[in-house]
């Protein structure tokens, strides 16, 4: 029953995303619409996907995309930001790296009378005026299909008390807070479970294997039972170490994480990982129908979601919806 569950909301997904890559023909008229956009790096596959996504359905709108890439460092996106007030772009879209320290440059922009779209992850600010609208994955609802998958686990298997490592991404981003917290909300106040510690891994593939290995060597294979990864590309390095130990108490680690890139859904087929929570990078075509709405003058909604679920080990895996990005 559940598996159809997930199923169906990754069905909506699915439905959801190509409905909005719905082509736009490109008039005139939108090459002249400047899009300034501040991406915040390349620190993992759904980041590079993302920013693709951005990419094309800029050129689908026929719109112009003025984007700099900010090598995970808050100064540069900011410096981007000021550029493209400077530069007078008609929309400012950004995906902001942690959730603090943007009010001085929002402010700069809502006087100059720029709108500002945050992509992907939100701000923390008193001020909610200083941006127009937020697309990006409800994160608290990703940490509680975490949870709640672990839940249905424990119960499967009948287990008492399992002992969790947690490899946390960037600090103090939005999917770093809130897929921790949507997870703890879940499993918090169940006797089974036991946080043994929370690393951060930084979102990538490097600090997740370091993480790893580290974790490993302060409580042994025998002393983890789970390993919650915020992201496939930190899981995917955990893995890499796990299986080079070539100890079957590593294959009995349970692991849950984030995202949904297709190599991490081809290793849950391959029972190397227990479940995927997805997280869409496809967020472009959502961006730039907002992009166009503003430019005709219409009001968007502020938050705005995509329909997301999640794949496991109970699923039926030979389906052909479980797939990755
Ligand atoms: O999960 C991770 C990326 O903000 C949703 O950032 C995004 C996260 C994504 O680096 O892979």
């Amino acid at each position: 029953m559940r598996k159809g569950i997930a199923l169906c909301v990754a069905l909506a997904l699915l439905l959801a995303l190509t409905g909005c890559t719905g082509k736009q023909e490109s008039t005139g008229d939108n090459a002249s619409i400047v899009v300034g956009f501040s991406q915040l790096g390349a620190e993992s596959s759904w980041r590079i996907a993302n920013t693709v996504s951005m990419e094309q359905a800029a050129k689908e709108y026929g719109f112009s995309l003025m984007m700099e890439n900010a090598n995970q460092k808050q100064e540069k996106q900011i410096d981007a930001i000021r550029s493209f007030i400077a530069y007078r772009v008609d929309v400012i879209v950004f995906s902001p790296i942690v959730e603090t320290g943007w009010d001085n440059v929002l402010t700069e922009a809502k006087q100059a009378g720029i709108p500002v779209i945050l992509m992907d992850r939100m701000i923390a600010t008193q001020n909610d005026s200083l941006y127009t609208a937020y697309v990006g994955a409800d994160f608290y609802a990703e940490g509680r299909r975490a949870g709640e998958y672990l839940v249905r686990k424990a119960d499967a298997i009948g287990a008492e008390h399992l002992r969790i490592a947690e490899i946390c991404g960037t600090t103090d981003s939005t999917p770093m807070r809130d897929r921790q917290r949507g997870f703890m909300d879940v499993i918090g106040k169940d006797q089974r479970f036991e946080i043994v510690d929370s690393v951060d891994g930084d979102f990538l593939r490097s600090k997740g294997e370091e993480c790893m290995r580290e974790l490993l060597q302060k409580y042994g294979t025998d002393g983890i039972d789970v390993i919650y990864s915020h992201n496939d590309s930190m899981t995917l390095g955990a893995l890499d170490v796990l299986e080079s130990l070539n100890n079957p108490a590593a294959k009995d680690i349970i692991l849950i994480t984030v995202d949904g890139e297709k190599e991490a859904v081809e290793a849950l087929k391959a029972g190397r990982l227990n479940c995927v929570v997805q997280c869409t990078p496809h967020l472009g075509p959502a961006v730039m129908k907002m992009v166009g709405d503003l430019k005709a003058g219409r009001e968007l909604a502020k938050v705005n979601h995509p329909e997301e679920g999640y794949f496991s080990d109970f699923d039926d895996l030979t389906d052909p919806r479980v797939e990755g990005f």
